[in-house]
């Protein structure tokens, strides 16, 4: 396969004032395309050529660091969009998740407490996931392109600690981007169904 940029599920001043438009002209229309373009040409002659992204990524771990990075963060990236939506965020989260985090993660409060301390203790760029791992949601953090894949789990939320994902909108405060992200722009929808998939 090739990598293709997505087109976003929403207009990019949809979240606004959340995140802005000019923020999602630079994350998306140039970060992630420069994701996609870089991984295209480093993807030829790796011998990974015909296989799926997630096989992309798991098998370019440690081993190609060129291509790891690119896929990753496309992998990473094609999931971060639909994470959010317009008016979302909050604790209205769907009941077969919502009962996930209240047996697994001490609670929504204990979760949204546990992420964002993820996200704001991730030194310089990464990731907050929700992973499910052995049956089991754990909140974790991970370094630069890496994700939860190549550690034997599957992300079902993501959030982008790149200075480039807040710096427009939140200048050096990511712990407010992170309060933000939960209060208003998470899709728990998709989140659920993520969730629902890998559970079966
Ligand atoms: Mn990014």
């Amino acid at each position: 396969m090739s990598f293709t940029l997505p087109e976003l599920p929403y207009a990019h001043d949809a979240l606004a004032p959340y995140m802005s438009r000019e923020t999602f002209e630079y994350h998306h229309d140039k970060h992630h395309k420069a994701y996609v373009d870089n991984g295209n040409k480093l993807l030829v002659g790796s011998g990974l050529e015909g296989k799926s992204l997630e096989e992309i990524v798991k098998g370019s771990f440690g081993k190609n660091a060129g291509l790891f990075n690119n896929a990753g963060q496309h992998y990473n990236h094609m999931h971060f969009w639909k994470w959010m939506k317009p008016n979302g965020g909050g604790d209205k989260i769907p009941g077969k998740l919502k009962a996930k985090i209240d047996s697994d993660l001490g609670g929504v409060a204990k979760m949204r407490e546990d992420f964002t301390q993820a996200g704001v203790t991730q030194f310089g760029s990464g990731w907050a996931w929700i992973t499910v791992k052995d049956g089991k949601l754990a909140v974790t953090k991970t370094a630069n392109g890496e994700n939860p894949l190549v550690h034997g789990g599957t992300p079902i939320l993501g959030c982008d600690v790149w200075e480039h994902s807040y710096y427009i909108d939140y200048r050096n405060r990511r712990p407010d981007y992170l309060k933000t992200f939960l209060d208003h722009m998470v899709n728990w929808d998709y989140v659920e169904e993520l969730f629902v998939a890998v559970s079966k």
